[in-house]
């Protein structure tokens, strides 16, 4: 009988998986029977905005954090798929930065023309997944959500591919209960022009906390103040957005912080990352980890330790994205096509071991990067994933932060080579502050024509 895979997510890291399937089939490898469950109505996981927040229209949790606005916070050619070029996608040189939109479309581009989406459950929520050691199954029960139906269905893999951007980690602080403006989580946020003219608390100090303070002083926010924890961000921010310590406590509109500094202000985003949650797994399956370079638990960073038949992609912190989900996605198919063997659990737990301690010794966000262009180097020198100069696009990565150091406002302007066909990105045709529609259409052309309001007139930090 053939083997039997449910995938849980069409995210980019599900169809990664589909996609690497879809290519060992056309080249003539018999594939398992594969299912994969998706709660939206659509591909493309966190890239399909909604305004919708909290619950969607079936009582399911909203999973997208993604907000109007959004651009890619890295070079598009530090993400770009071996056997999909952006050449190959956008026809022409195109800028480095591009909205959501036109990300998205990148990555559905390649399966659009695979024809994967035949296997794809859409609005079908998993709601609990059991496993049978005796029998060796795990039984997938799933809610459709259009008619209201619950279903089990047995499989001999199942690989977790739900994301971990989508459930909210809610810190309290004392006073927050009694806060006359709104408070609410990045997840939840849509619209910076919701902000206009509002002076922001933003808690946090990572990628969020970034570029939501980018994006409503953008839009006109009347001043951002980001409050973090461990260590400041330190860019050279424009004027406008500014950096605290630690939030103390909010007494009315004042926010008190913990160096005894106190501000006025109208709202408050909690900016303080996501939760690893699978509340459809047993604790005997389920992965606890936080946001961190290197799950522990997972061999490769891909297969479920305590039960080999569970993999999980996508799980890590992530600066390389839709390769990095690549390189899981082939080394998971091909372990579930048998061309891959798994070593004995001692040989598994001492090569976990060897990755958390490279990562325990990581201090520099330049390490981090090279910590995982050599882990995806360790997955991608077990297939046949065509070349892929991680390498070169560490380095990329690193020019990244480089340029966000000289000017937090600008780095999106830079443009950088594809490492895969040497294609240099145009230049985009407006700057990232003037650039007000998001759209892909605006984006492609060359002059674009601004609808959406009057750009704000700050200099570049
Ligand atoms: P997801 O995209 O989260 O997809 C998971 C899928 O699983 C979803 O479709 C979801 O509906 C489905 N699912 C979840 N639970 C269930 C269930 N119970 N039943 C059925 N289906 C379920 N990356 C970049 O490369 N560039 C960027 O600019 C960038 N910006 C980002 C901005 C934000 C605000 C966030 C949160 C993330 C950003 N990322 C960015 C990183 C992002 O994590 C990846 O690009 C990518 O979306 C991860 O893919 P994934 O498939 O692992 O997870
Ligand atoms: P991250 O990168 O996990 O960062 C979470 C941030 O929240 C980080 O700065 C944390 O501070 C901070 N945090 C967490 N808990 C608290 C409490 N209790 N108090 C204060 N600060 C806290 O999540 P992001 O949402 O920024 O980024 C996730 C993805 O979304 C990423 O891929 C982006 O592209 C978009 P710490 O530094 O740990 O002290």
């Amino acid at each position: 009988m053939r083997k039997r895979v449910a995938i849980l997510g069409a995210g980019p890291s599900g169809l990664a998986l589909l996609q690497a399937f879809e290519t060992a089939r056309k080249s003539g490898a018999e594939i398992p029977h594969i299912v994969c469950y998706e709660k939206q109505g659509d591909w493309g996981g966190l890239w399909n905005y909604t305004w919708r927040t909290g619950l969607d229209s079936y009582g399911e949790p909203v999973h997208s954090s993604m907000y109007r606005y959004l651009w890619s916070n890295g070079p598009k050619e530090c993400l770009e798929l071996a056997d999909y070029t952006l050449d190959q996608h956008f026809g022409r040189p195109v800028p480095s930065f591009p909205p959501r939109a036109a990300l998205r479309d990148y990555f559905l581009g390649r399966v659009k023309q695979s024809g994967v989406r035949p296997l794809i459950r859409f609005h079908t929520a998993v709601q609990w997944v059991d496993y049978c050691p005796e029998r060796k199954v795990f039984t997938v029960t799933t809610r459709d959500l259009l008619r209201q139906r619950l279903n089990s269905n047995e499989y001999d893999h199942v690989v977790v591919a739900s994301g971990h951007y989508s459930t909210p980690n809610t810190p309290d602080f004392p006073g927050l209960d009694q806060f006359s403006g709104r408070v609410l989580h990045a997840h939840d946020f849509r619209d910076a022009r919701e902000f206009a003219g509002q002076h922001l608390l933003l808690i946090g100090s990572s990628y969020s906390a970034e570029d939501i303070a980018l994006q409503c002083h953008k839009y006109g926010a009347g001043s951002v103040t980001i409050s973090h924890r461990s260590e400041p961000m330190g860019f050279n921010w424009p004027e406008g957005i500014s950096e605290a310590a630690l939030l103390e406590r909010v007494e009315g509109r004042t926010a008190h912080f913990v160096d005894g500094s106190q501000r006025e202000v109208d709202a408050i985003l909690l900016c303080t990352g996501y939760l690893h949650h699978f509340p459809f797994l047993p604790d005997s399956l389920a992965l606890r980890t936080g946001n961190r370079m290197y799950p522990p638990g997972l061999y490769k960073g891909v297969v479920f330790a305590r039960n080999p038949d569970l993999l999980y992609l996508g799980m890590q912190d992530q600066y390389f994205t839709f390769n990095m989900f690549d390189a899981q996605a082939w080394f998971a198919r091909d372990l579930l096509l048998d061309r891959i063997t798994l070593p004995e659990p001692a040989a598994m737990s001492a090569d976990m071991e060897h990755w958390l301690t490279r990562e325990a010794e990581l201090e520099t966000a330049e390490e981090e990067i090279d910590f995982q262009a050599a882990y995806m180097r360790d997955l991608l020198d077990r297939t046949d994933y065509p070349a892929l100069d991680v390498e070169a696009m560490a380095d990329q990565f690193k020019q990244w932060l480089q340029h966000k150091q000289e000017c937090i406002l600008g780095y999106r302007e830079q443009r950088f080579p594809s490492t895969l066909t040497g294609t240099l990105a145009a230049a985009p045709n407006t700057s990232w502050l003037q650039a007000l529609d998001d759209s892909s259409e605006s984006w492609f052309k060359p002059e674009a024509e601004e609808t959406v309001a009057e750009p704000r007139r700050v200099a570049h930090g």
